[in-house]
Formats: structure tokens, sequence, C-alpha cells
């Protein structure tokens, strides 16, 4: 595999109308980012990925956007948006932008003209089709409503939109949208940008013929449609491959085998991926179903392909909360998800707040939350008569809600991300987890993730290196190997709230000389509740 800058990055997610508002409306924006680069810069990220900032009647938080060309005004304006670009280079760092590329916006001018008549000729810009039996053309569902399909009166035809009625899909068969698509792709990419991020890019090709689905529940036929591959490789061919620059592909539904098809390093499509094996199929923590899928990823795409690694994002509540403790061994197991995160194969993402141990958050009604997804499907479930309380229990630990609370800088009011009202109310413990805090503790998950960076940023075996698990069925203890040109990293992760005893897997761990630990005397072969270490094993 050769060597590549985005390979060897640790990358940030800022969901900026969360991170940091300097305008007092209550919302993030791009200035109140520029604010926080030196802090960035001090964890140590090389990329950060800034979620859709482009003009969007905001249903679904930027993900249906009306003009690719102009900066939302609640984040700002594209002056600003230039500075935090050149503020972000001056820091040595790099920029990648959210591009959404399935769907626009029902407020986009494209779709107001295609919606307008039949014969508009921005009609086939989206996906129309005939009632079938006066209902919609098939039983597909989508992500955010019962249906994919709306009915438009004006035109009496249906159209398609794999998330909510206000995001339709565009119809990626047309060669001259596709155009269109590419021209705005160079003019961000011609401001200097790093890559982009591309959101559920494996949706652009529908299934021909648009038939039934036998699980419409299922929405795995929404993507890795036969299509989707000569649309990549075009894009790459006439845009992507022209700059230095990084691709991630938000990739859903796909196994290594999937996946390689898109990343090979010999298919010119995208450079890595989001795959969604745990973070939309594991739904809170199971050991041996997550070494299970770590190792048949770094399987599928050894030699071949780069993998991301993640375990929360702006989608999926946080790590620490979901999948590790984040009661009485918080910070000690928001060290070792990280330490997991990055020593495993694959680019590393912090997602805003990770990096202080944030945790998820347990509102009390449903006014509390915002996500159209937590929305919709709590209407959709009551509609059918369910008791409302019960739904909404049931859709709490997974609400995308849960990772969208406000950054927590200090123990100020609102946690000091805003001076007005947030647009989401702040987890309550923000008093005693926040940067502020983290900053004068040298204990802190924010120096630990430091140290991570940092030994990244020294040790290509962390990057390049190969991988071996050692721990096989063990359901509390997670031990791998890295090796790289002759040295040799043995990492041992204890995820439970008890102790562990590595003896029990016959490790070398006492030849080795412990690089980092989240425990302050790491001895012996005994570890402490959510204990991790790394050891160099061998020059
Ligand atoms: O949110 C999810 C499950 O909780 C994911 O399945 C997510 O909806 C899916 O991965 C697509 O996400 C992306 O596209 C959506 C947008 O709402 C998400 O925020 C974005 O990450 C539509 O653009």
């Amino acid at each position: 595999m050769n060597k590549t800058w985005w390979k060897e990055a640790v990358v940030y997610q800022v969901y900026w109308r969360s991170f940091n508002d300097t305008d007092g409306d209550g919302y993030g924006d791009l200035k109140g980012v520029i604010e926080k680069l030196d802090y960035l810069k001090e964890l140590g990220v090389d990329v950060i990925w800034l979620n859709p900032c482009y003009e969007s009647p905001d249903f679904d938080n930027g993900y249906d956007i009306s003009n690719y060309y102009r900066i939302m005004k609640k984040a700002g304006d594209m002056q600003t948006w230039e500075r935090l670009l050149n503020e972000v280079h001056r820091r040595g760092m790099k920029l990648i932008m959210d591009l959404v590329l399935n769907h626009t916006s029902h407020e986009h001018p494209w779709f107001i003209e295609s919606s307008s008549s039949k014969d508009n000729p921005k009609r086939d810009y989206y996906i129309w089709k005939d009632p079938v039996e006066g209902g919609p053309p098939n039983n597909w569902r989508s992500y955010f409503e019962p249906s994919s399909w709306t009915f438009d009166e004006k035109t009496e035809q249906y159209y398609m939109h794999s998330f909510a009625v206000e995001q339709p899909d565009l119809n990626w068969e047309n060669e001259e949208m596709r155009e269109e698509i590419y021209d705005m792709m160079r003019f961000w990419l011609d401001k200097g940008i790093d890559g982009f991020r591309l959101d559920v890019i494996n949706l652009l090709a529908k299934q021909k013929g648009f038939p039934d689905s036998e699980d419409p529940a299922s929405l795995s036929y929404l993507g890795n449609n036969p299509g989707i591959h000569d649309y990549l490789k075009e894009m790459n061919e006439k845009v992507l491959s022209h700059y230095d620059i990084m691709t991630v592909g938000e990739i859903p539904f796909v196994t290594p085998e999937d996946g390689l098809l898109y990343v090979g390093e010999d298919r010119q499509e995208l450079h890595t991926l989001f795959h969604f094996e745990v973070a939309d199929d594991m739904p809170s923590w199971d050991m041996k179903r997550y070494k299970e899928i770590q190792n048949r990823w770094y399987e599928g795409l050894k030699e071949k392909g780069t993998n991301s690694q993640f375990l929360n994002n702006h989608d999926h509540t946080r790590q620490v909360t979901r999948f590790g403790n984040d009661g009485e061994y918080r910070e000690e197991s928001a060290k070792l998800l990280a330490t997991m995160l990055h020593t495993l194969p694959g680019i590393p993402y912090i997602y805003q707040g990770e990096e202080i141990g944030m945790t998820g958050v347990r509102f009390d009604s449903i006014e509390d939350y915002q996500d159209i997804a937590m929305r919709n499907k709590y209407e959709e479930e009551v509609a059918k008569g369910r008791d409302h309380q019960e739904v909404f229990e049931e859709l709490l630990p997974l609400s995308r809600d849960n990772s969208r609370t406000p950054m927590q800088w200090s123990d100020d009011e609102n946690a000091g991300f805003t001076e007005g009202q947030p647009w989401m109310k702040v987890n309550p413990n923000y008093p005693s987890i926040n940067v502020k805090e983290a900053l004068k503790d040298p204990n802190s998950v924010f120096y630990f993730y430091q140290q991570l960076i940092r030994l990244r940023n020294e040790n290509p075996v962390m990057v390049y290196g190969d991988y071996q698990d050692l721990s096989g069925e063990d359901p509390d203890l997670y031990c791998y190997k890295r090796t790289y040109e002759g040295i040799t990293w043995l990492v041992a992760l204890n995820h439970s709230d008890q102790q562990s005893d590595l003896a029990r897997l016959q490790l070398q761990e006492n030849e080795g000389e412990v690089l980092l630990s989240n425990y302050s005397s790491p001895e012996g072969s005994v570890m402490q509740p959510h204990e991790a270490r790394i050891y160099k094993i061998s020059k």
C-alpha cells in the first residue's frame, strides 16, 4: 500500500451548529469554529470534517441543500467560510467538506422547476413515477418516512425521496444533472478544500425498474445498485482525480467485499469509507461481534483499501454511553475506546466532544428532541396506536439528538456554547464535563487523546502495521498485534467493569515496554476495569 497524507490523518468532525455560537442566535457558526482552531491544533488533529453549511431550509440540519454555492445564513457567509479555510491551512491542518449528492432540498431551484410541470427541462433531474394501482410506484420505505414516494397533485406523479419528503432524490441517470454536480464540486475544490465526506454516496443508483422489495424495512435496496460504480468512476475521472484530496464515502449496507469495490486503490473511485456494521447494526457493546467485524474488514481490505475507525458521529449517540461505561469508569472507558479506535487499522475519526468524554443525554420529553428522524419515527409509531411513552423510551437510546447537544466548553451558562438560547438543550452534566476542566487536568481524556495522536504521528506502525487479533472469543479482553518494519506493538484492552487477567491469553506482554496506558501504574498481567495498554514488544 502506498503512503499518503490522508492515510496518516486523524480527522475531527465539527458539527458546527453545536460547536460554538459567536452571534448569540443559539446556533454554532463558522466564526465559532475559527475561534476554536487553536484548541483543535493543540489536540493535534490533522483534518477537520465540517458538516454541511450550504444554504438549506434545515429540515434535516443542512442535509437538505437548497443552494450548493452559498453558505447557510445560520452558519455565516462565504467570506467567513473562506477565512475559516485560510485559518485551518495557516495552522497546517486540512478541511474536508460534507457533500450531499443523493438528494437536494425540495426548495432547491432545480426541484422547484422539476416539480412545476411534466415537460419542464429539469423534470428529469429528479425521479418521478406514475401511480401504480392508484398508489405509490412500489413498497419502498425511506429512512425517515413510511414510503419513499410522495404524490404531487399538480403533475399527478410521485417523486422519490430516500429520506424526508423535503429531500427529493436526484436522478443520477441524467447526464446534464451530473455535469452540474461536477461543476459545483470543482467550485469548492478550486477554493482549496482538501476533500469531501460524501453523504450516502452508494445510494445514487436506484434499482432498475423500481421493483417491490421483499423487506421494505431493510432499506438495503436503496444502496449498491447497478450503475453506482460507473457514476463514481466518472466522478473520479472528471473531478476527484485532478486534485490532491481525501474522499470518504458514507456507505451503509456493505460488507468488506462490497466496500472494496468503492475504495480499492485499483478502482479509481473513492479513497476510504464509513461502513455501518457497528454504528447502525450493533445496538450496544458486543465484544465478540465487534472483534469479528474488525477482523473481517481487516482481511477484506488488507493491502487493497483503507477503512475508517469511528464509534460515534452526529447520527450515532456518544460512544462512551452506547459502547462504554459513562458512569463510574467514564474517563477510563473513554480512553479505552480511544485507544482502540486509534490503534485498529484505519483512519480514526474524533466526533466533537468525544475527546473530553462527553456523554449521551436522556431528556424527558419528545419536545426536547429536534431530529427529524426521531420525530418522524415517533409520529409513525404513535399513529399505529402505540403508547406514546413506550415509543419514546424505545427511541431514546439511539436518537441522533444524543450526540447533537452543544459542545461543552466550560461550566459557564450553556456550557460556554452560546450567550443566547441554545437550539438544543445542553447536557446537564456540563459543569463537570467540559473543555476548561479537561485542559486543567493532566490526566484528562483530552490529554490522553493528544498522546494517542502524537504516538500516531511518530509511529507508522499505527497507520501501516499489519493487524492480528490475539484474544479470540474472550468476551472482555481485546488484544491484538500491529507489526511494521520489524516493530511490533501489542494493544491490550479490558473492556469490562471487572479486572481481567491477560495470563488467560498467554501473551508475552511482560517482555514489552508500556508506551501508553490509561491507568497510572500498568503492571503485571491483571488489568483493571476498562484499562488499556499499548506495549512495544520488540524492535
Ligand atoms: O442516522 C442513521 C441511523 O441512526 C444513519 O442510518 C443515517 O441516517 C444514514 O447513515 C445516512 O446519514 C446521512 O444522510 C442523512 C442525514 O440525515 C444524516 O445526518 C447523514 O449523516 C440524509 O442526508
